[in-house]
């Protein structure tokens, strides 16, 4: 599909284009969507988010749609009982039947969920054509899929179809039942503007800040999808169904410095290559959360690119510089009782409460309070979420948590190694706390040695993955970026867009990226 709307977008953009910039952070030039993205956006037919994203492959939802569907017609909200920001629009949209009470239940239950192509398509025919005129086997021969569009949807569709509004993929099938993304929402929009002539009266009133993602766009294996709530069950981390289950993913560098690396087509290249989580580093020193409050978007943007993805994603609070916890508690518990409250009903998120407690600190004396005082904080809101515990000497003082744990359900304890400064020695630590019933978690390793740089140190990195492999550890890799370190997964000018391919790695990220399944 991606090829046809291309072409399709070169012809009708040739002349109309001009200088525009779309300005987002995750729209490219060289993106199919670039033109209709940058069109719908200045003309406010929709916006991008806070953080400078616009996150074009995340699932549009129901109530995103039909509420641009009504400012477009200049239609005005209604009452609703929701108290759902949009929905006013949605009892306008259902009184006036461009769809049924069954398709999207004015209880509001569903205005979050991704909305079907054909419902997509059925809302805007609805709104905006005054007839619908087609030939049924004309039409129908179009679309290879025809088997899977439900009757309801015949008139609509095929009327779009007749219109040039709606087309199929390459293969030639509609997808009635997927997602539709926010840029072929943008597609599918401007084609019918285009055709029915419809202006926009204003900007759109959809919150910058949008409801986290409860369902991904697209199905991942081993995705959240696949697995659901995680919990711990033992020493081992476990999907929904109480089976074992192992994640493995990348982290991302700090995201002060590098929020480039956390664009939804990074994180969707990195799940194509076979992760199954991103980890989110929020440093909170060094231009982090405590200085600078605006990376929280940046992390929120990325953990819902994961989720829409169908990917895991660990919210790390990356305490490291100033190594106490206890300094900066308040801040934390106040930062993880928002997460919590936004990703409540989302699966896929894991909460790591302090990256690397470190200085003149214990596990018993610091760590421990501070993880009793941030746990039930999350818990209050989040119930059910795997929260991860660090703990003193860069996450290696398991012998400490051995001897004085904590004493919640579905929490795990992270270690951390570089291979060229930590070996079988550290393993050796690892097996006594999986055997004492510790259960453990590798948010953060790297090939290189501790600073992050030196090496490769493939021999041993060989020991340690076959290690955790051999003892179902889930583990992320440090880090996502391309800075000039050894740990850097990518090699400059990396374009994540069509995938990231093993000459698009260094020589630490081929060892990684080939290691996630
Ligand atoms: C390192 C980065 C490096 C950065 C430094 C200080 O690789 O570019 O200058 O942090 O911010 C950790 C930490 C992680 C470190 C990494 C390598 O969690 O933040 O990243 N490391 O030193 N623990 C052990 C090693």
């Amino acid at each position: 599909m991606k090829k046809i709307i291309c072409i399709m977008l070169l012809i009708t953009f040739t002349f109309a284009s001009g200088c525009m910039g779309a300005g987002f952070t995750d729209v490219s030039k060289d993106a199919w969507y670039y033109n209709t993205v940058t069109e719908m956006t200045d003309k406010g037919v929709l916006s991008g988010y806070n953080d400078g994203s616009f996150r074009p492959n995340n699932a549009i939802t129901s109530a995103e749609f039909t509420a641009i569907v009504c400012r477009i017609k200049g239609v005005q909200p209604e009452s609703s009982q929701t108290g759902h920001w949009a929905g006013g629009y949605m009892s306008a949209a259902l009184n006036k039947g461009w769809y049924d009470y069954d398709e999207n239940p004015p209880t509001g239950e569903k205005y979050d969920e991704p909305i079907q192509r054909q419902l997509a398509v059925k809302i805007l025919m609805k709104a905006l054509a005054d007839s619908f005129t087609y030939d049924y086997n004309t039409e129908s021969a179009k679309i290879k899929d025809f088997s899977q569009l439900n009757g309801r949807y015949y008139d609509t569709v095929l009327a779009a179809y007749n219109a040039g509004i709606a087309g199929g993929d390459d293969k030639g099938n509609f997808k009635p039942l997927s997602p539709l993304t926010r840029a072929e929402a943008c597609t599918l929009i401007k084609k019918a503007m285009d055709k029915y002539g419809t202006e926009v009266a204003a900007a759109p009133d959809i919150p910058t800040e949008q409801p986290a993602v409860t369902q991904p766009a697209a199905v991942r294996s081993g995705g959240v999808s696949e697995n659901g709530q995680l919990c711990v069950k033992g020493t081992q981390l476990c999907n929904e169904k109480g089976a074992p289950v192992v994640l493995r993913g990348m982290s991302s560098h700090g995201i002060q410095w590098f929020p480039q690396f956390v664009t939804d087509d990074y994180i969707r290249a990195v799940g194509d290559r076979g992760a199954n989580i991103m980890r989110f580093a929020m440093y909170t020193e060094e231009n982090g959360y405590i200085q600078n409050n605006s990376v929280k978007s940046t992390l929120i943007s990325a953990v819902d690119s994961a989720l829409a993805n169908d990917m895991y994603a660990i919210i790390d609070w990356h305490i490291l510089s100033d190594g106490d916890p206890m300094r900066h508690i308040d801040e934390a518990e106040q930062f993880f009782k928002e997460m919590a409250a936004r990703y409540k009903d989302s699966k896929g998120v894991l909460y790591e409460i302090c990256n690397e407690p470190n200085g003149n600190i214990s596990w018993s004396a610091n760590v421990k309070h501070y993880a009793e005082r941030i746990i039930p904080a999350i818990r209050s809101t989040d119930s059910d979420a795997v929260i991860l515990v660090g703990n003193p000497q860069w996450c290696q003082d398991l012998d400490s948590v051995v001897a004085d744990r904590l004493s919640y359900d579905n929490i795990m304890y992270t270690c951390h190694f570089y291979s060229g400064t930590h070996t079988q020695w550290l393993r050796d630590r690892v097996s006594n706390a999986i055997n004492n019933g510790i259960p453990i978690f590798v948010s953060e390793w790297g090939t290189s040695d501790a600073s992050g740089n030196g090496g490769v140190f493939e021999e041993e990195t060989k020991k340690w993955l076959d290690f955790m492999s051999v003892n179902n550890i889930s583990w992320c890799n440090w880090s996502l970026c391309d800075k000039n370190e050894t740990s850097a997964a990518l090699v400059g000018g990396s374009n994540p867009s069509d995938g990231l391919s093993d000459g698009e790695l260094s020589a630490s990220g081929k060892i990684v990226f080939n290691s996630f399944d």
